[in-house]
């Protein structure tokens, strides 16, 4: 008999192109290799002629697509023997900090802003052993204070500011041109500070490198990470980055001070990789837009509803954007979607029941109700 062989984590399967040497101890927890999953509902919805996938990175080990930075940011903090690490978080960067921190046997410390994350990504910031600082501010404030205090004290960030991350991030651009045999026309993501629409790129740029003797064009993303640096050969995708309405930097042209939205995990005023998002934005030809809290909250339903993938609110973002954009013709008819949906709908269960329709039917423990019930609501 004869097994498959076992799957490792991200780093493991694209070590030859991550910054790792071979006695590199890796802080894995099996993150990557997440279901690309094309939709069969809402296009036909939709009435047009595109080819929709969603990138499911909810289906991460701490449930979000920053596991895949992670794994990358804390094997290198390791290496270089950091004893702690640090990052400021709207969520899902502290519950990640903390597993692979936890997993490292190192100490994490999160700085998340008072009563604005999600139930579930602090449930796992708690569990996961995490010095967690609740600021009386917001992310933006957190991520200063991140910086301020890693000068002094002897904690490596964690936050996309740390090119590591942006670089495990990256084989999710990988693992789609491997599964689709061809990037796609459009790659459609949530931006709160631009990190991941930054690795993507980077990662679709890379993939699409021809192996030059001789770099001709070092990248200007990677920071000097990149293995391949030649001259671009193949095909990218559009980059498309959309932002919740109240918290939307990239559209304002400006940074945001007092960013709102009920999509926690982007309310994001000033993103890290603003000039990184535009040199993206610029060299891919993609663009920016928004989406309001009513139509990223109808995209996640309707994700859901129609095709059985649960995503917490701020993914739904890229589909929302998507969706408006496909309608439109903005996307053009016969091309191929990729979304990202960065994070897992359990990680927010209070916003995902507050907005919820579906009938709930109370009845007595009796056969006849429970009939009735059946009888009420079949379709
Ligand atoms: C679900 O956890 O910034 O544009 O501190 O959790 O790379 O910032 C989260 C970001 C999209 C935005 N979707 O990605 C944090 C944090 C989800 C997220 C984003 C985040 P970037």
């Amino acid at each position: 008999m004869s097994f498959r062989q076992r799957y490792t984590g991200l780093i493991e399967r694209y070590r030859d192109r991550l910054p790792v040497h071979d006695d590199t101890r890796i802080i894995s927890l099996g993150e990557g290799n997440t279901p690309l999953i094309r939709l069969h509902n809402i296009p036909s919805m939709l009435g047009k002629n595109v080819d929709i996938y969603v990138k499911y990175e909810g289906l991460n080990p701490t449930g979000s697509f920053k596991d895949r930075g992670m794994t990358m940011a804390v094997t290198k903090a390791v290496e270089e023997g950091s004893k702690a690490i640090i990052c400021a978080s709207t969520g899902n960067t502290s519950a990640s900090a903390a597993a692979y921190a936890a997993r490292a046997g190192i100490t994490a410390f999160v700085l998340i802003p008072d009563g604005k994350i999600a139930q579930g990504k602090l449930a796992q910031a708690m569990m996961e052993g995490a010095v967690i600082v609740q600021i009386m501010g917001n992310f933006d404030d957190g991520m200063r204070l991140v910086k301020e205090v890693a000068v002094e004290s002897p904690v490596t960030i964690v936050n996309s500011i740390n090119p590591f991350r942006l670089q495990g991030q990256k084989t999710a651009a990988f693992e789609i041109v491997e599964e689709l045999g061809r990037a796609p026309d459009y790659h459609c993501l949530p931006v709160g500070n631009a990190g991941n629409i930054t690795a993507h790129w980077i990662g679709y740029s890379e993939y699409a490198c021809g192996e030059a003797e001789s770099v001709t064009a070092a990248c200007t993303l990677c920071q000097g990470h990149c293995r391949f640096a030649g001259a671009i050969t193949g095909q990218r995708p559009k980059m498309v980055g959309y932002q919740a309405s109240g918290s939307a930097p990239f559209m304002r042209g400006k940074m945001v001070d007092n960013p709102e939205t009920v999509a926690t995990a982007i309310r994001i005023g000033h993103p890290q990789s603003w000039d990184q998002a535009w040199i993206v934005n610029k060299e891919s030809g993609g663009w920016f837009d928004e989406c309001t809290d009513d139509e990223i909250l109808e995209a996640q339903k309707l994700l859901a509803e129609r095709e059985g993938v649960f995503c917490e609110p701020a993914s739904a973002t890229s589909l929302a954007g998507a969706m408006r954009d496909i309608k439109s013709g903005k996307i053009e008819a016969s091309s191929t979607v990729v979304c990202t949906l960065t994070g897992h709908g359990l990680k927010d269960p209070d916003t995902a029941i507050a907005q919820s329709t579906a009938p709930v039917v109370k009845v007595e423990a009796k056969l006849d109700q429970v009939k009735k019930a059946i009888h009420d609501n079949l379709g």
